[in-house]
């Protein structure tokens, strides 16, 4: 039996929907602006994780958003020989507003091909598809409700899918309040036992997160919650490494072993910044007498005994990514735009980007960059760029979102010509740190991470440290009387990145792209 290390995918992978077909384990999981717009995960034996790439939504805009708008909680689910992938496309949530648009793909094979999206209700966030025993499918998601003074989200709510005609029918109807933890979403429905178990995410994404579990005889209910809820949480035990503990679904293995997946955080210090955004873990579930379910003292654990699996490791990572394939690693997300070739090219061991917009653009960025999993670790590049404007620069970026990021870059400016300095946003307020070293050839970049402290280097020159804890979830949430305008939902990223604000699209190259954690 193996050890589940948690969490189980480090770095940004909030709000996972775990899923078996056969002796196959997959997670879906949140990707808000970044593409692939779905993020999809396998495994065999609950221990070791492979990303299998993503769901590429093009359809999606993800433009002109609030950094957080994008994918929202997919929830993967499976009937008759065919994936069903539901997630939402945020469109808006500033000022309380949501829209929220709601969407179904469907494959034979997890690897696809996936089929054109069929559009659902926009009512609520958090979608998930229930296939009953019948026959009959149901999509679950929450309400959201934009009138000031409201709670922004009023319970869970449940409508029929016709698997037949692609289509909703009948109309939604409440499913479950929630309990006095509120903010309830993240709803999963399953059968087991002769009992629907209906699993919500309460108490919001933060230090109050939490499993809710409740059931019933009949599918619409009336739900009756767990008399000692909640399933998990984090809340009372702000000394545990993983914190935020919530947002949580359920699967059985073969032999009838249960497990929940769900989200975590792990904070710099006690209840600090998190950097590495909300990730995902695995819990051991067990079952009472009387039908509930329960993990070992109702909070995470690091480690966990894994099921009676035989051990299927996949090959390690290369730390280097020499770009000799003409496709994208699966490590790789790009923001706001799929890959395509009038902007990015890989092979031959390099990756080409046409330089793009501005990070405040909202749009046309030239950004190609994998998540932060390491509290240390260092990024490097080796970039190729001839600048001959202040307009144009390309280099490595640890990254957050368009308020939140340092660039260790080459630019050109009329004293020093070619050269490498640091460019960074803090909430927007953009600085640049000399020296400005003149450039000399190929350079090699470096960004180090030791904990809340950033380090730039090139050649022998250091600039920093910088504070890392800026680019954290905590952070990065901004809002307006009280009512967000963005939220930090992602978290860091490392990446390469190329500007060209003339509009003129000169191309930056980059090679030997390493990232390395710290023994
Ligand atoms: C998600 C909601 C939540 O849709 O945060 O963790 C929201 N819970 O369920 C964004 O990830």
């Amino acid at each position: 039996m193996g050890i589940i290390q948690n969490p189980v995918l480090p770095g940004f992978h909030p709000d996972p929907s775990i899923l078996r077909v056969g002796d196959d384990y997959y997670i879906a999981t949140s990707t808000f602006e970044w593409y692939p717009g779905v993020r999809l995960h396998h495994s065999k034996d609950l221990v070791h994780w492979r990303a299998l790439g993503g769901v590429l939504t093009d359809q999606l805009d993800m433009t002109g958003n609030p950094d957080s708008g994008g994918v929202w909680a997919p929830c993967l689910s499976y009937a008759d020989g065919t994936f069903y992938l539901v997630y939402t496309d945020v469109k808006s949530y500033a000022g309380g507003f949501w829209d929220t648009p709601n969407h179904l793909v469907t494959a034979p094979a997890i690897e696809g091909p996936w089929s054109e999206p069929v559009p659902l209700h926009a009512r609520g966030f958090d979608p998930s598809m229930f296939h009953d025993d019948d026959g009959r499918s149901w999509l679950l998601s929450n309400r959201t409700d934009w009138r000031p003074g409201r709670p922004w989200a009023n319970g869970i709510i449940i409508q029929e899918y016709d698997r037949a005609r692609r289509r909703l029918v009948g109309e939604p109807v409440d499913l479950y309040a929630g309990t006095a933890a509120g903010m309830t979403e993240g709803p999963h429905l399953y059968r087991k036992d002769g009992w629907y178990y209906l699993v919500t995410a309460e108490g919001g994404t933060e230090w109050f997160h939490q499993v809710t579990v409740a059931r019933s005889r009949e599918l619409l209910g009336p739900y009756r919650t767990d008399p000692d809820t909640p399933l998990l949480t984090s809340v009372h035990r702000p000394d545990l490494t993983l914190q935020k503990a919530g947002h949580g679904s359920l699967v059985d293995t073969p032999d009838g072993e249960w497990f929940l997946a769900h989200l975590t955080g792990r904070p710099l210090g006690l209840r600090g910044r998190c950097i590495l955004g909300r990730e995902t873990a695995i819990q051991r579930v067990t079952w009472t007498g009387e039908g509930w379910p329960r993990i070992d003292g109702g909070v995470p654990h690091e480690q966990v005994p894994g099921p009676g699996l035989p051990a299927h490791p996949w090959p390690d990572e290369p730390e280097t990514d020499d770009f000799t394939s003409p496709a994208l690693g699966p490590h790789w997300s790009t923001l706001r735009r799929p890959p395509s070739p009038d902007w990015l090219s890989t092979g031959s061991g390099r990756l080409r980007l046409t330089g793009g917009r501005s990070a405040a653009a909202l749009s046309g960025e030239s950004l190609v960059a994998r998540r932060v999993q390491h509290q240390r670790v260092t990024f490097e590049a080796t970039v190729e760029f001839e600048p001959s404007q202040y307009q144009q620069m390309a280099g490595i970026t640890a990254y957050y979102n368009s308020r939140n990021w340092y660039f260790l870059r080459i630019g050109w400016d009329e004293q020093d010509g070619p050269m490498v300095d640091v460019l960074a946003s803090d909430r927007g307020r953009v600085t640049l740190y000399g020296p400005a070293v003149p450039l000399d050839g190929p350079a090699r970049l470096r960004l180090e991470l030791e904990g809340g402290a950033l380090r730039a280097s090139y050649g022998d020159v250091e600039w920093g440290p910088f504070d890392a804890s800026i680019l954290s979830d905590e952070y990065a949430q901004e809002s307006d009387g009280g009512v967000p305008r963005t939220w930090g939902f992602t978290g860091a990223f490392f990446g390469l990145w190329a500007q060209d604000m003339t509009g003129g699209g000169i191309t930056a190259s980059f090679s030997a792209a390493t990232y390395k954690p710290h023994p």
